[in-house]
């Protein structure tokens, strides 16, 4: 290995900041001892890394969360013996401690916060080795205990080693690299003031006089103002020294259109030799702002409606370990769509995200994992603020940041549910952690506003004094997703108008799932159809918009994201993002380009949506359905192979047309003023009756008790919702849809079926099915029927989002049922608790002749308890 900085000489001295995210040596180790227990075995791998990443995709719940080593060697060139040299860890979850040749260096609490390590003292500059233990393994007393979201563990963001001098800016202030806070306390069009304050730190012996020179330079690399301070810095101190520049004319004004950046360039001089011992570079952004609870966001003096994401982490299949270049990207695609705002939920994230925002335009909140509970001690009092002073001070300077917040949906299952006065005591602890944080987070920035947001039991928060703390209120409202109806939305924002008038909110969250492989029809909540989506996100923006007291609002969530304890269509996944886990764009991210950008847009939806089917009606040729269009122009106009479907009138950004797909390619495209979009499609024509000779039947899937269509983009196959039989097609005799855990509403099921990975196939059933029909002409047919019990089952881990969370409460009634094929025993005596287990998939194919034009005949006949079918499919062999 080469040396680290051989070159790095007294003539070239100031500081450097070097990757490290290269050769590290890594294994998980149970023992958790203060090294690593010999005889593991190594791999070698670079950072950003987690172990959990390859643990989330298999099926079954659950992830390590244990205990890791890492380990690297250093080898640094003799010259850098009298500097000082750091190890800068942007994100380790969540406890690390850092050991150079065997002796610890230094620890730190919590996974979303940055911190620096000083090593110098224990470097021998020959073969010297770091080693760093990480655990994510549960801790009371560390945020968060329980979240919709999977703890990742591992040095999963990027490490530096930083060089300095010995007299530098301090770049161990709560993590703060580089140790200086930026200020604008007075900022108009017409001047500014900026107060630049510094952090310099002496680790040597002798004191020094140094300059401490900071310059104001504009986008063109002009120095706008300079100003300069001479100290001394006694030996092993720290001292801040603060500098002005008073009248800086005619800013430029930083803003989502015109996001202009200013950089102040901060250096400290010695005396001795006029050597820079320290350079740093920190963006500088003119902007002023205030939230009102009337009228809204004001940005610079003119009203501005902050619409955006929240946003996590991870990426599919990397866990939280996702390169810098896809960090990047999100924020991109958060600008593209035309937000204007970032919700950095629920943690601080990678630095480079603010930077971003910060050079895009974008605004954002930031704020620390206090999610769902609390614990009451003393050590989770002292971690949250610990997270709350790292994350401001290592974020201060980014113009971007208009929030600190510091609770999420704390109220959401509150513990002591059982014991009333147990319970006061604890949202008494609660609301001491609040006004800690509260009054941590002013003190250290008086520039920005405060926040909590909660779950919709707005008097809960109000009785217990919640809404008073923070500065803003923020609302997580899903008013027809987990309750309600979409319309109670807007209920909800004017009641927090009248009974909160003067507290400024934010809509914090607000989304319904919608898996990318799910459409629908007949969108209803549940159904994870991106069509209910689309309903649910227009009304959601027109009731936003329209009050101008609502300062804002941000849709949860950008993008999907992995939540291990989450079951539903999609298992282990939040499916509420605009962007898929890979971030390909669902509908939903178009109609938000629809409703925001202001250069002409338009889209055809369901641009995913590139296999159809459906049944042909009477005329045998065609089968209709509705094609949406996304577009800000008032009408649009529909062509299908090259023939218009003619003009129709955006509503809600949307315009709708009943298109008559032909069998095979469809080319669809749309046309407003001077923008196009195309789509081909590909359309499986379903004959109206099974003997039709004009499109004849060769192959269909049909999902049970379900209006909602599945896409199988691996296998290629697309499922169909069932119909009730009709003579000469096919269809269902008797019975009716599952309607989920005690008949609670629900679509289907949303437990996690086992042994598949095509849960939709599985989640919705027929209930008490009688017969099925397929008209089929004389042939060879292949059938296989889908079963999988829903009701029962031994209780797992719920977690409060899962809407079937109930389901260990459920009643198990035994079901034994026979079927028959065309009066011949198929499946005897099937038990499916008793014979595969609850919520496992069961697959049952075989091959049917038919003949003499009798067509297939399915017969279900209860032996005890009601018969159930999840999901059929015919194929016609010949
Ligand atoms: C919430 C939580 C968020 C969840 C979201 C959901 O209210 O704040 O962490 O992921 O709901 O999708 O249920």
């Amino acid at each position: 290995m080469a040396s680290i900085l051989s070159g790095f000489s007294n003539s070239y001295a100031q500081s450097k900041l070097i990757s490290l995210n290269e050769q590290w040596k890594f294994s998980k180790d149970q023992t958790s001892a203060e090294k690593p227990s010999s005889g593991l075995n190594w791999q070698n791998l670079s950072i950003p890394h987690t172990w959990n990443a390859e643990d989330v995709i298999d099926d079954t719940p659950g992830y390590y969360r244990g205990t890791g080593w890492y380990k690297r060697k250093l080898k640094l060139d003799v010259s850098l013996k009298n500097k000082e040299v750091f190890l800068v860890f942007y994100g380790v979850n969540q406890e690390a401690e850092v050991y150079v040749n065997g002796k610890s260096a230094g620890k730190h609490i919590g996974g979303y916060t940055g911190f620096t390590v000083p090593v110098s003292r224990l470097l021998n500059h020959q073969d010297d080795e770091i080693q760093v233990r990480v655990t994510n393994q549960f801790n009371e007393d560390i945020a968060p205990l329980t979240a919709d979201f999977t703890f990742f563990g591992g040095i999963y963001r990027n490490v530096d080693l930083l060089i300095t001098e010995p007299v530098h800016f301090a770049r161990n202030d709560h993590g703060s690299n580089p140790g200086i806070y930026m200020t604008t306390p007075e900022v108009s069009e017409g001047k500014a003031r900026v107060q630049v304050k510094s952090l310099i730190e002496n680790a040597s012996a002798a004191a020094e006089k140094v300059q401490v020179q900071n310059e104001l330079i504009d986008q063109q690399g002009l120095v706008i103002a300079t100003a300069f301070t001479d100290l001394v810095i006694p030996a092993g101190q720290t001292i801040t020294a603060v500098q002005e520049f008073k009248n800086i004319s005619s800013p430029h004004l930083w803003s989502p259109e015109n996001p202009y950046l200013y950089r102040i360039i901060s250096k400290i001089i010695t005396r001795k030799t006029n050597r820079t011992l320290d350079q740093v570079s920190s963006p500088l952004g003119f902007r002023w702002f205030r939230f009102d609870a009337e009228k809204g966001f004001f940005l610079n003096g003119q009203p501005l409606k902050l619409i955006g994401a929240s946003r996590h982490q991870d990426y599919m299949g990397m866990g939280n370990a996702v390169p810098d270049v896809l960090q990047l990207r999100d924020v991109e695609l958060l600008k593209k769509m035309g937000g204007n705002f970032l919700r950095v939920a629920h943690y601080p994230q990678d630095p480079q995200i603010l930077e971003a925002c910060d050079r895009l335009g974008i605004l954002a909140s930031v704020e620390i994992p206090v999610v769902n509970t609390i614990t009451e001690s003393a050590a989770f009092t002292q971690n949250c603020k610990q997270m709350q002073q790292e994350m401001i001070r290592q974020n201060f300077n980014h113009p971007s940041v208009v929030i600190w917040a510091y609770m999420n949906e704390i109220l959401l299952r509150p513990k002591f549910a059982d014991d009333k006065i147990r319970q006061a005591v604890y949202f008494k602890h609660i609301v001491e952690l609040a006004q800690t944080l509260d009054s941590l987070t002013r003190k250290e920035d008086p520039s920005r506003y405060t926040m909590i947001a909660n779950h919709g039991a707005f008097d809960s928060y109000h009785k217990i004094g919640l809404t008073k703390i923070p500065m803003i209120v923020g609302w997580n409202l899903y008013s027809g997703w987990y309750s309600g109806n979409i319309a109670d939305f807007g209920q909800f924002l004017d009641r927090h108008h009248q009974e909160l008038a003067d507290k400024p909110m934010l809509v914090t969250e607000y989304g319904a799932d919608a898996d990318p492989r799910i459409r629908s029809f007949s969108p209803v909540r549940f159904d994870k159809s991106l069509e209910y989506a689309i309903r649910f996100n227009q009304v959601y923006l027109n009731d936003i918009i329209k009050r101008p007291f609502v300062s804002g609002a941000m849709v949860w969530n950008l993008a999907d994201f992995n939540s291990e304890t989450r079951e539903e269509t999609m298992p282990h996944i939040n499916n509420k993002g605009l962007l898929t886990l890979g971030r390909e764009p669902k509908d939903s991210y178009f109609l938000y380009q629809a409703y925001l950008l202001h250069k002409p847009f338009l889209k055809i939806a369901s641009a995913a949506w590139k296999n159809r089917t459906g049944i042909a009606g009477s005329a045998r040729l065609f089968a209709t359905q509705p094609v949406q269009v996304m577009t800000n122009m008032k009408t649009a106009e529909l062509f299908l192979n090259g023939k218009s479907l003619g003009m129709k009138e955006a509503v809600d950004h949307v315009c709708v047309w009943q298109v008559p797909f032909v069998n095979g390619l469809n080319k669809l495209r749309a046309a407003a003023e001077n923008s196009t979009d195309e789509l081909e499609t590909d359309f499986k024509l379903q004959p109206f009756n099974l003997t039709d000779g004009l499109v004849p039947f060769d192959e269909v899937n049909i999902l049970m008790g379900a209006k909602r269509f599945y896409i199988n983009e691996t296998t290629h196959q697309i499922w169909m919702p069932d119909q009730p039989y009709r003579k000469g097609g096919w269809g269902y005799i008797g019975g009716e849809a599952y309607k989920g855990t005690n008949n609670r509403m629900s679509y289907g099921s949303d437990k996690n079926i086992l042994d598949t990975d095509q849960d939709p196939v599985y989640q919705t059933q027929q209930v008490g099915i009688k017969q099925f029909r397929f008209d089929v002409p004389d042939g060879e047919y292949e059938l296989c029927l889908h079963f999988a019990e829903l009701t029962g089952g031994a209780a797992k881990e719920s977690l409060a989002y899962n809407l079937d969370n109930n389901h260990q409460k459920e009643e198990v009634k035994q079901r034994i049922f026979s079927v028959y094929i065309n009066g011949e025993t198929f499946l005897e005596n099937l038990n499916l608790a008793a014979d595969y287990g609850y919520t496992t998939a069961v697959k049952k194919k075989t091959r049917v002749t038919v003949s003499g034009g009798k067509g297939i005949s399915l017969d279900f006949k209860a032996i005890n308890g009601i018969p159930v079918l999840n999901a059929l499919q015919l194929r016609k062999i010949y």
